[in-house]
């Protein structure tokens, strides 16, 4: 199985959390995730009780690690952002979704190594990201 680094905005706000969620549930039908715990809705901004240092040493390894880093970027987050650029640096495969009516950085948007996926509604994601993940 694959090993899915799944990024979504923890400080950057929790608005999304939810559908964080839904999206890893459907990842872990056929992959390993790293960094589930983002997906966590119960987590809160000012969350999990570990060190920046703990998180970034702990993040940056995950992403070492990872086959492919999958990124819910409707939210903006710093941290999202910089997981993108550390997986672009090591030539990871890197899948951005978003919700349609997202502001969309030219950062992400006009990277063309970057596999973009928008879309209306999550149960509508399951059939565009299998193709990623088997
Ligand atoms: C602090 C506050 C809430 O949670 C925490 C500590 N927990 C984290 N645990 C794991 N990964 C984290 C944590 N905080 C940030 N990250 C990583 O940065 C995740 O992999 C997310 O994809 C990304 C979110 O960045 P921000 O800037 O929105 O926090």
């Amino acid at each position: 199985m694959k090993k899915i680094y799944f990024a979504g905005s923890i400080r950057g706000g929790r608005e999304k959390a939810e559908d964080y969620k839904k999206i890893v549930d459907i990842l872990k039908k056929d992959a390993i995730i790293l960094d589930e715990h983002v997906s966590n809705p119960k987590l809160s901004s000012t969350g999990e009780k570990i060190s920046n240092e703990e998180i970034y040493k702990r993040d940056t390894n995950w992403l070492k690690e990872c086959d492919l880093l999958i990124a819910e970027v409707t939210n903006p987050s710093l941290g999202v952002g910089y997981e993108i650029g550390y997986a672009g640096s090591l030539n990871k495969k890197i899948v951005c979704l978003y919700e349609e009516s997202a502001n969309l950085s030219g950062m992400i948007s006009g990277n063309p190594s970057i596999i973009l996926i928008p879309y209306d509604k999550i149960e509508n994601l399951e059939s565009k990201l299998k193709e990623y993940i088997k």
